[in-house]
């Protein structure tokens, strides 16, 4: 705690999703907030743009080890969360050097950050259900084996493991959260609920026809990323640190999801969408199903939004932005 009992937290990957959502969580909570940002060309903090003058941020890079221990030792945090990763899947075959050098190695340079500036900060490592992979059992639970089908899975195992080992080495407080799929309408456009939610929007206001997507029998446990980062908080703040699943216990395919979306907006989907090869991937994850019994016993943690309401939640925000952008239009 500070002088003035004010928590410190840090968060690399806060101009991404869940960053941005735990972020406002953290600031609500009374915590002062740094976020580690990478150098662009141009600024890219649309998901953190209505509070970033309530946070300090500070320059840097995963892959860079100088710049993590110059981050943890600038802004001497209690709390470090590690979400940033190259997240998405497809991009991982494409750039699978790149993919490791983040989502693992980056993984090793914050811990050692951590370790050689101060020990006692607690640690929190986003792990993925990726990692189950071709899944060994159903559902899927902390102690199920893992069976990466990427290499982003690969390199999310590598994070998981050696988080798991600065804990048993070095006895730091470090946690990894095993997290199922979670989304929200600050998704990434890429990912399929957010492509498809946009893709609703943009049909319903005359700006497209066509949706081209993959493999629609896909089964995800997808829940609300604000539900999610309250998980990451809770794991923090507990007196032991360990591993969680986090998780709906509940799983739905791509086309259930297609249904929803193109219902809640008044249209039907056999008219728009086309499933295209080019979506579908070199090894396909085709279930995945948590069971979040442990987050939910020990940490108290439970989710709030259910599918539909997930799933709803983002057509409306994306009809709301289009419509809005639409309005904005010079004529
Ligand atoms: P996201 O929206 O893709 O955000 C990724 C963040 O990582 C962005 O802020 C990005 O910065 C940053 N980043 C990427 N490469 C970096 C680097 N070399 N150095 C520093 N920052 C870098 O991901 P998300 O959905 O919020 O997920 C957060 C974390 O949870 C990720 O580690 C992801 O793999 C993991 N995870 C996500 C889910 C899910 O369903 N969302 C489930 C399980 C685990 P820029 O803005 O500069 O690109
Ligand atoms: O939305 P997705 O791209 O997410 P995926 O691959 O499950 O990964 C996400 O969740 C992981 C947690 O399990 C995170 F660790 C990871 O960082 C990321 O956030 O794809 C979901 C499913 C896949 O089975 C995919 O084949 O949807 C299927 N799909 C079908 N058509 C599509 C598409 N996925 C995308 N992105 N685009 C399509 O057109």
């Amino acid at each position: 705690m500070g002088s003035n009992g004010q928590k410190r937290a840090l968060i690399t990957g806060i101009t991404g999703q869940d960053g941005s959502y735990l972020c406002e969580l953290l600031l609500e909570k009374g915590y002062e907030v740094h976020g580690v940002v990478r150098r662009s060309s141009s600024e890219n903090f649309e998901r953190i743009n209505s509070f970033k003058d309530r946070i300090n941020l500070v320059q840097g890079d995963l892959t860079d080890q100088g710049s993590m221990i110059e981050a943890v030792s600038q802004t001497k945090p209690h709390e470090v969360y590690n979400l940033a990763a190259q997240s998405f899947v497809p991009t991982s075959w494409n750039q699978p050097i790149l993919t490791g050098q983040v989502t693992a190695l980056g993984v090793t340079k914050l811990l050692e950050a951590v370790r050689l500036v101060d020990k006692s900060i607690r640690f929190y490592q986003a792990s993925s259900s990726e990692m189950f992979g071709h899944v060994r059992e159903t559902p899927q639970r902390e102690t199920t084996p893992f069976y990466p089908r990427s290499p982003y899975g690969v390199a999310k195992v590598y994070g998981h493991w050696i988080t798991v080992n600065y804990r048993e080495s070095y006895d730091m407080f470090a946690c990894s959260g095993i997290l199922f799929n979670h989304e929200s309408p600050r998704r990434g456009l890429e990912f399929v609920t957010r492509k498809v939610t946009n893709a609703v929007a943009r049909i319903k206001c005359g700006l497209q026809d066509e949706l081209r997507l993959g493999n629609l029998e896909a089964k995800r446990d997808w829940g609300f990323a604000g539900d999610y980062v309250r998980a990451m908080w809770l794991m923090l703040q507990h007196d032991k640190p360990s591993d969680y699943v986090v998780s709906t216990d509940e799983t739905h395919s791509v086309r259930e999801l297609v249904e929803i979306a193109f219902e809640h907006a008044g249209l039907d989907w056999h008219d728009h969408v086309v499933e295209d090869p080019k979506f579908f991937r070199p090894a396909e994850v085709h279930l995945l199903l948590g069971d979040s019994s442990r987050a939910r016993a020990d940490l108290g943690w439970e989710p709030q939004v259910t599918f539909r309401g997930l799933v709803e939640m983002m057509v409306d925000a994306d009809l709301a932005r289009v419509k809005a952008e639409l309005a904005n239009q010079p004529v």
